[in-house]
């Protein structure tokens, strides 16, 4: 930990108004029974906790006209997480949402993107993820929001989640990277192709190793940029993260993620952190939240030996 440590602002974003199980609005509660504050004050962060957000409850509702299940309290979460991230940044503090299913992405990554156009930033997104979260309300399978938010943040969807940043789209396609992809929809292949999305799916880390797509995946990375890591839990094989609501065997394994989590490390521009899709209903013994906790150690500069 040779670099100063950012200051650090915990924002627990207790939905799951995006998924169709329930459980992960208990995601927040778990990472702070696995110790996430004291394991960050260990590496030299200082840790400020504002407790949960009040967003609304799950009405549990059935796909609307256009497609979509639960909107209003999902765009109402989005505008919550939207407040208390620009606040944060707005402090010089580096936000780390803990979720709450993946629909609060787009909150969290529009008030990311207003921050750096008003700093003259320029964005990268590291999407982490079994899933492409691409869909848009005509094409989901399901209608279940936390599959949308990177269509929202690439101008798709409804323009109440579209124009959440103040621009639209909030960010250019270009500037997402997606790792880990191993469960995408007919039409999200389509959509990952016209965006533009960058995109290292299980195929290229078993082919490339994670080594190299890391350093792939880093290597545009200026040194005023702002990186936002946008950490889906369903990333991680279920083998060892199984408390989550959509499992797809396959991902990476535990050195592998670690792995991918010292090299972000290693760039020193992690500016804001989305930890998602933690389902503790799912979950033996907390041990995804434990798991999550020392992958997010190693996001934060912690490291078997003293590097340069
Ligand atoms: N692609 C599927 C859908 O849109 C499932 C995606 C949702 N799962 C997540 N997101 N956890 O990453 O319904
Ligand atoms: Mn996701
Ligand atoms: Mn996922
Ligand atoms: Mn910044």
């Amino acid at each position: 930990q040779a670099q100063a440590q950012p200051h650090v602002t915990l924002i627990g974003v207790p939905t799951d108004v995006g998924a169709s199980r329930l459980g992960a609005a208990m995601g927040p509660d778990a990472l702070r029974v696995a110790q996430l504050g004291p394991a960050l004050a260990q590496l030299g962060v200082q840790v400020h906790d504002i407790g949960n957000l009040a967003g609304p409850p799950n009405p549990r509702g059935a796909r609307d006209a256009a497609g979509m299940r639960n909107l209003a309290e999902c765009i109402a979460w989005n505008q919550l997480t939207h407040d208390a991230v620009w606040q944060a940044l707005q402090q010089g503090r580096l936000p780390i949402m803990l979720g709450g299913d993946h629909v609060l992405a787009t909150g969290s990554i529009s008030a990311v993107a207003r921050h750096c156009r008003a700093k003259g930033q320029r964005l990268r997104v590291l999407w982490l993820d079994a899933h492409s979260d691409c869909n848009t309300p005509d094409n989901s399978p399901s209608g279940n929001m936390h599959g949308m938010p990177v269509a929202s943040l690439c101008g798709l969807g409804p323009r109440a989640l579209a124009e959440m940043s103040g621009a639209v789209p909030a960010l250019p396609a270009s500037a997402f990277c997606q790792i880990g992809l191993r469960s995408v929809d007919m039409y999200e292949k389509h959509m990952i192709r016209e965006l533009g999305l960058h995109v290292f799916d299980m195929r290229a880390i078993d082919e490339l190793g994670m080594r190299e797509v890391m350093r792939r995946a880093l290597a545009d990375l200026g040194p005023n940029d702002h990186l936002h890591v946008s950490f889906d839990v369903d990333f991680l094989d279920p083998d060892i993260a199984p408390g989550t609501g959509t499992p797809v065997r396959g991902g990476p394994n535990y050195r592998e993620a670690q792995l991918c989590m010292e090299m972000v490390a290693d760039t020193g521009r992690l500016g804001s952190l989305d930890i998602v899709e933690l389902n503790p209903a799912l979950d033996l013994r907390n041990q995804t939240a434990e798991l999550v906790v020392d992958l997010v150690q190693s996001l934060f500069g912690q490291s078997t030996l003293a590097r340069e």
